[in-house]
């Protein structure tokens, strides 16, 4: 049976950080992806040099906490082998097309990906991804899609920022099948994409989801900008004792796994980097398909949170809110003290199943 993690700034002092990350979930390989900059210009700090790709124990699924110490799958390496090797989601805001007028083409996929670092299931994807590829576009903009099926069941796209009849535009196309549609966003904010084939559940609760960014008209200041898609996975096993997304526990809304954009505790291992004097948005969509996430930052503020459509109605000294499963909201901060911040899902039984990362903020 695992224990509950720790959480720094929290639980103890900063320092604590490195025998935190030991004991964090599959954050030892993490030590080799640490690289590069994002289009944003954030940077990758190192993990600790300590942390193993061996240990184990992070992520607190629902056998650990009923004591059962009967996890879906054996700790170290993950069961089923993935499709891609593991890579840390890059949560930096794309940038903008340059038109007005914007071609997005996804693709499904069912494929076994990582949704931790020590665990692998089949999940179905919008161009192999879980979540799919961040949209951004502005209000006003027209968007045209194309959905192709290269699944095995039948799928169909629903974007929220979209006012279209859904009987048409959001049918579901059988495999082999594309569909195409158009809409022009009418309001700004973070909004959810996901399949709505039935059962819902079971296609959100398969990794059929993203974020669509709508800018409004007048840009807003210059930011670092990152999107944050928390989900939840419930994991079972197959026939073959192999773990496999489980519908009946979806049903039950206990999830093994809450992530953010798709992996457990992978920015823990890979933090969000940025400089001391920064702005930083956070563009926060919770996917569920069932749990909202309850953002929060240690040891830091949001001078601004947009409920709606920004920069209509700001919200100012927000310690947490709230995005509820199927919505998006806009968080704003000045980064003006340097550390090690961790931006939870402050519903801790959630939040230590892996929705937990670090902002590091450098001087
Ligand atoms: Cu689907």
């Amino acid at each position: 049976m695992s224990l509950p993690l720790p959480v720094p700034g929290l639980d103890g002092p900063a320092s604590d950080r490195r025998s935190f990350l030991r004991h964090a979930a599959g954050f030892g390989a993490a030590t080799a992806l640490l690289a590069g900059c994002s289009p944003s210009g954030e940077t990758s700090a190192s993990a600790p040099a300590d942390t193993t790709a061996h240990e184990h124990g992070g992520v607190v699924n629902n056998d650990d906490a009923a004591g059962a110490g009967a996890r879906p799958a054996a700790a170290g390496a993950p069961a089923l082998k993935p499709d891609t090797p593991y890579r840390r989601y890059d949560p930096a805001l794309p940038p903008l097309a340059a038109g007005r007028t914007v071609q997005v083409d996804m693709t499904v996929r069912e494929l076994n990906l990582h949704i931790a670092q020590d665990m692998v299931v089949p999940v179905w994807t919008f161009n192999g991804t879980v979540p799919g590829p961040v949209v951004h576009v502005r209000q006003g903009d027209t968007v045209n899609f194309t959905l192709k099926n290269e699944g095995k069941l039948p799928h169909s796209m629903d974007f929220h920022a979209a006012q279209l009849n859904p009987k048409e535009a959001f049918r579901s196309i059988v495999p082999g099948q594309q569909l195409s549609f158009s809409f022009t966003p009418k309001h700004a904010g973070a909004f959810m994409y996901h399949c709505g084939t039935q059962p819902v559940l079971l296609h959100i609760g398969s990794g059929m989801y993203g974020a669509i960014v709508v800018d409004p008209p007048a840009p807003l200041p210059q930011a670092k900008e990152f999107v944050l898609v928390q989900s939840e996975f419930y994991v079972g096993k197959d026939g073959g004792g192999n773990p496999t997304l489980d519908y009946q526990k979806m049903l039950s809304t206990m999830p093994d796994y809450v992530c953010f954009n798709g992996i457990a505790g992978q920015y823990q291992a890979e933090p969000i980097v940025v400089q001391k004097g920064d702005r930083v948005r956070f563009y926060v969509v919770s996917a569920g398909p069932t749990h909202p996430c309850h953002f929060h930052i240690v040891g830091e503020q949001f001078d601004t949170v947009y409920l709606g459509a920004p920069p209509a109605s700001p919200l100012h000294g927000v310690q947490t809110f709230s995005v509820a499963p199927g919505g998006g909201m806009i968080f704003e901060l000045d980064c003006d003290v340097p550390g090690e911040f961790p931006f939870v899902n402050h519903g801790f039984g959630h939040g230590q199943k892996g929705s937990i990362g670090i902002l590091v903020v450098q001087s």
